[in-house]
């Protein structure tokens, strides 16, 4: 591999190589809602306080619907967007504006970019927390740019966050297995898949299942339902048998660590496993780094111009294709908190809470509000 080829693709990477520090990784955290996702960013953001010395990262809030976070965020989408106006102007429901939402942010990823890339230096670690709902990130198109655009950047890691104690049925471990196979397949970032809440439920059953084929299916089969009246095992115990052998080649590419986002328990393994990938990602991904730079500067400029129409048109089609959902998912005017501004025009800016301290310093978030900016027009969608 040519660490030339990096430098010059990269200039995080140059300043890198001028002060002798290593570049930091990215930590993009996905997981089902309810996993634990925001709570795990909160504890690693106080173990990186915690060491000596200490080593703030730079942290980014991607949930745009999130009413408070536990950890203080250097970029929040929530200082750029107003969800709430992006539903009214929109008309759109809770799921509708959050996605609408990450694209208005989506078309400003460069600033964000720019801004991490000037804390490269300072930093070890930047986080990125990502929305409650799996699929709005992992399956838009401004969730695949704006990873894309960090990866091409840094050395990124996703951190697969999984709920333990909720994931013990084989069968629906098995699904969450799946639901990472495909986002690893999509990403082809490292991977490392989180066990969270280990404080309820160790994941040494996790370990074993992953580890040991025969035990799975053991699982499965002594499950209801696996087999019929005769004692035959069932389509669906044929059809999970046959997923986990596929299962059982995805494991091999993954690293598994317990954690504990209340207690802190095994934090620092996740840090060991974040590390072992930093040395993957410079093996397998960066070769690839210059094309994906390329393409990343050609989406983030495209963008700018007509993208929000392309992001609008999907949610037409989407909306069109499930009219029932579609109808649910709409602004409720008598949901409307009292919070009604005298204008309703959604601006979109990019502001950097830790400009001129040092990340993850206390900053009073009461005082922080979108900022105007007069000029900025938003392109309806057509
Ligand atoms: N017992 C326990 N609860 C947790 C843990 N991590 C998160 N939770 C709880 O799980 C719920 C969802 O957490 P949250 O971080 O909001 O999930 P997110 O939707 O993935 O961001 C909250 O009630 C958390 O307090 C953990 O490690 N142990
Ligand atoms: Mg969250």
């Amino acid at each position: 591999m040519s660490t030339e080829n990096a430098t010059a693709s990269c200039s995080a990477a140059e300043s890198a190589l001028k002060t002798g520090k290593k570049k930091p990784v990215a930590i993009i955290t996905i997981g089902m809602a309810g996993a634990g996702k925001s709570t795990f960013v909160q504890q690693i953001n106080s173990y990186l306080h915690s060491l000596d010395p200490p080593s703030p990262p730079y942290v980014l809030n991607l949930d745009p619907a999130v009413a408070s976070t536990s950890y203080e965020a250097n970029i929040d989408i929530r200082d750029t967007i107003d969800y709430h106006k992006v539903m009214k102007e929109y008309n759109l429901g809770p799921n509708g504006g959050i996605l609408t939402a990450l694209n208005l942010f989506t078309t400003k990823f460069d600033q964000v970019l720019d801004l991490v890339e000037k804390r490269a230096d300072t930093v070890d670690y930047v986080i990125l927390d990502t929305p409650g709902q799996i699929e709005i990130f992992t399956w838009s198109a401004s969730g695949a740019i704006i990873t894309d655009a960090v990866a091409s950047s840094l050395p990124t890691v996703v951190a697969y966050i999984i709920d333990t104690p909720r994931t013990t049925a084989p069968a629906t471990f098995m699904s969450n297995m799946l639901y990472a196979c495909s986002i690893l397949y999509k990403t082809k970032l490292p991977f490392i898949l989180v066990f969270n809440k280990t404080d309820v439920r160790p994941h040494d059953f996790a370990v074993e299942w992953m580890q040991d084929f025969e035990a799975f299916q053991a699982a499965l089969a002594s499950h209801q339902g696996t087999t019929d009246d005769e004692g035959e095992p069932t389509y669906m115990n044929s059809l999970m048998n046959s997923m986990s052998l596929v299962l059982d080649e995805f494991y091999k590419h993954l690293t598994a660590v317990g954690v504990s986002s209340v207690t802190g328990a095994g934090i620092k393994e996740f840090f060991d496993a974040v590390e072992a990938s930093r040395a993957e990602y410079e093996k397998e991904y960066l070769p690839e780094l210059q094309r994906a730079r390329e393409a990343r500067e050609k989406s983030l400029k495209g963008l700018k111009d007509e993208s929000l129409s392309r992001f609008m048109k999907d949610l037409a089609i989407d909306r069109e294709k499930n009219p029932a959902a579609a109808a649910a998912d709409r602004w409720d005017p008598s949901a409307e908190d009292g919070d009604d501004g005298d204008d309703d025009d959604v601006d979109v800016n990019i502001i950097d809470r830790s400009d001129d301290v040092w990340p993850g310093q206390y900053i009073d978030v009461t005082r922080m509000r979108p900022r105007n900016d007069e000029g900025m027009a938003w392109p309806r969608p057509g």
